[in-house]
């Protein structure tokens, strides 16, 4: 499934010796020429079999599904990470999409006790604890809640890069920054349903849970639940997947994909957090002098050149995009500069469409290739102010034995054959 996740690349790179790179167009040029002494072309001369014979009917694909040729845009896991596929993570081929919105068959997978199957006429929601009216809904009775809205938003674990904290490890952008999808919700406002049973004045905190096998449960501060927290049943138009969790799921915009409960059966009211396994021995960061960070939910600023990228090489000289992905969990995305000289000069990237709030923001940098060898990088900048720090950085405040909240700015070496590395600049 990962052969490149498994080629390790733990190098380290001097930034001498890359002043000038890709600067000069070269007079390579954008497409052929066609010279009229030129040989057939046969893609061109020869009448191709789909022109030639009918194609399949319309009862072919009553669920469509993408082109034959796109075979290679799944998501993959790595196998060495965990002991085995239930509790697991695959990663999102952020390597081969457009835009920002993540298509619903591709969106990465992170359970802890498997893909439960939930039967949505068996499913309930049900609210309790420090509540004035505990309240139990069916799927039915929320389709039909007043409120209903569609957003998009992010969804980032916070594990996401947390193989890379020691050093360049995995060769793909896939693996090294693929835990995260972009999806538009369909759902109700999380708020709606707490108002409708009656907050107590005590019940600062929410817990929820899942109906899966691992009954995933975390602590959501009420201030976050009542803000914009979603309780959403539908991703780009269509209902959750399973492994998204079907029927229903907590949506906690910018905040770590561990606390977006999916398979959400339960939602309880108290007066303090529960400190559950997710929130105590995982998704807390054991910093250097023995103390842990905890309660960090939100995820900062960070940025990613998707292309090239070691499973998309360069391969022309010339002119060529540069494209790649920015998000922040408090806020929009105000600009993202590109180096290609490992950080010494920076470049604004163009941003593509809007730059929408807790959401993936696609960004682009045309340059002309003149084949040698790059550092590639980007770097976040969001509404905020907030500008996304260097690995090395990241390391002096938080020490090594972090897995979490790894921001920091990606390095890609580019050969001058356009082979794509991990690297990092030292
Ligand atoms: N019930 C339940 N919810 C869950 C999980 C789980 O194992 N069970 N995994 C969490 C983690 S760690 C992440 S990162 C996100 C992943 O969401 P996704 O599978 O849609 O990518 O779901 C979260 N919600
Ligand atoms: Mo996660």
């Amino acid at each position: 499934m990962s052969d490149q996740s498994t080629a390790l690349s733990r190098r380290g790179v001097l930034r001498a010796g890359l002043a000038g790179a890709a600067t000069a167009a070269g007079g390579a040029a954008l497409a052929q020429a066609v010279a009229s002494n030129a040989k057939p072309d046969p893609a061109i001369t020869e009448v191709q079999d789909w022109n030639r014979y009918l194609g399949p009917g319309v009862e072919a694909a009553p669920y469509g599904k993408p082109s034959k040729y796109e075979k290679d845009v799944i998501r993959r896991n790595v196998p060495w990470l965990t002991a085995g596929t239930e509790s697991s993570i695959n990663f999102t081929p952020i390597h081969e999409l457009e835009g920002i919105i993540t298509p619903n068959g591709v969106c990465f997978e992170r359970h802890h006790g498997g893909v439960a199957e939930v039967d949505p006429a068996q499913h309930r929601l049900m609210i309790n604890g420090l509540v004035d009216k505990p309240l139990v809904f069916t799927m039915e009775d929320l389709k039909r809640f007043p409120g209903r809205f569609s957003k998009p938003y992010f969804l980032e674990c916070a594990a996401n890069g947390g193989m890379e904290w020691k050093g360049a490890q995995l060769n793909g952008v896939q693996f090294t920054h693929g835990m995260i999808h972009n999806v538009w919700y369909t759902g109700l406002p999380l708020s709606a349903l707490l108002n409708e049973a009656g907050v107590k004045a005590r019940g600062k905190w929410v817990l929820a849970e899942g109906a899966d096998s691992a009954a995933m449960t975390r602590s959501i501060p009420m201030q976050k639940a009542l803000d914009d927290c979603m309780v959403a049943w539908a991703m780009n138009g269509e209902a959750l997947r399973a492994e998204q969790g079907y029927p229903l799921r907590l949506v906690v915009p910018g905040w770590e994909g561990n606390m977006w409960v999916k398979w959400l059966r339960r939602l309880e009211v108290g007066d303090e957090p529960w400190a559950q396994r997710e929130e105590t021995s995982k998704y807390t960061d054991l910093l250097a002098d023995g103390k842990a960070r905890r309660h960090t939910w939100v995820m900062d600023a960070k940025s990613v050149v998707t292309n090239p990228s070691p499973q998309k090489p360069l391969k022309h000289k010339g002119p060529n995009v540069l494209s790649g992905l920015a998000w922040s969990g408090r806020g929009s995305i105000r600009r993202v500069d590109v180096s290609i000289d490992g950080g010494k000069n920076w470049r604004q990237a163009r941003i593509d469409g809007p730059a929408l709030p807790l959401c993936l923001t696609r960004f682009y940098l045309d340059i002309d290739w003149n084949g040698q060898e790059l550092m590639v990088q980007s770097r976040a900048t969001d509404s905020t102010g907030y500008v996304q720090p260097t690995k090395d950085a990241l390391r002096k405040v938080r020490g090594l034995n972090s897995i979490y909240h790894n921001n920091g700015i990606q390095t890609w070496l580019v050969h001058a054959n356009g082979e794509t590395e991990n690297v990092e600049v030292s």
